[in-house]
């Protein structure tokens, strides 16, 4: 996250981390992306985060990625599913969207606490201008690696019309996605915040409005980060989860 601050313990209680353990490895398992918890045996991330030759956990709770903290929740994921139409092409990524399903320990996956809740799913639109938040261990101006710390900024909706303009991201930009940030630079996802949340809040509701999925460099003038549209993608997303109750 670029321009960001230390998040406040349970200020994103729906912020999971995906990490992998490559295969035919004794590696740790390491961060590669974030993701969104949306119901307790279910997380939504960036279908470019999934490899389907790894293994998968998530973590719950944490705030510190370098830590292990008491508010912690560590779940096994038994299940990846990503988007019948993900598409990679040389400039942009298409449909990227995935869903993890964690594994349950007694009859429960993700326990609700005061650092680990579910994100609702949006129903109607947002306008533009709308203040929303991102969050994630992503890269930050001073570390390309990432943060330990989970971080958050809050960034503003861009129009379709100036995301999809040619000073801004031309074609590459469709109606499955959107832009959001500050068209001055500054404030930006990066590499590693990937999958991660970017929620907006309607009377103390907060929905996960989009899904970090690319971008141009990270916080550059005119170039915001551009994430997956959420509402593009609901009936997708409530077809996948709905066989399971939780
Ligand atoms: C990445 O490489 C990435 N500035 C994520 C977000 C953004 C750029 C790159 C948005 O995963």
């Amino acid at each position: 996250i670029y321009g960001g601050l230390k998040a406040l313990p349970g200020a994103q209680p729906w912020q999971a981390s995906v990490q992998v353990k490559p295969k035919g490895t004794t590696l740790p398992f390491k961060h590669i992306c974030g993701g969104i918890l949306i119901k307790p045996c279910w997380v939504l991330t960036a279908g470019h985060c999934i490899d389907k030759k790894n293994d998968f956990q998530v973590v719950l709770g944490g705030l510190d990625l370098g830590k292990v903290e008491p508010s912690d929740q560590t779940l096994q994921v038994v299940e990846t599913i990503v988007h019948e139409e993900y598409k990679e092409t040389h400039d942009r990524v298409q449909n990227d969207i995935a869903l993890l399903k964690l594994k349950a320990k007694d009859g429960k996956c993700a326990e609700e606490s005061q650092f680990v809740k579910t994100a609702c799913l949006p129903s109607e639109a947002f306008p533009d201008g709308t203040e929303c938040t991102i969050s994630g261990w992503g890269a930050t101006p001073t570390s390309q690696h990432g943060s330990s710390q989970l971080l958050d900024a809050e960034v503003l909706l861009i129009s379709q019309g100036v995301c999809s303009s040619s000073k801004v991201y031309g074609a590459a930009v469709d109606q499955t996605m959107f832009c959001a940030g500050i068209l001055e630079g500054g404030v930006d996802s990066c590499q590693g915040d990937s999958g991660g949340p970017l929620t907006c809040a309607r009377n103390q509701t907060h929905y996960v409005y989009g899904v970090v999925s690319w971008g141009d460099s990270c916080g550059e003038k005119n170039k915001p980060g551009v994430y997956t549209r959420v509402t593009h993608f609901l009936d997708w997303i409530k077809a996948k989860t709905a066989s399971t109750a939780a």
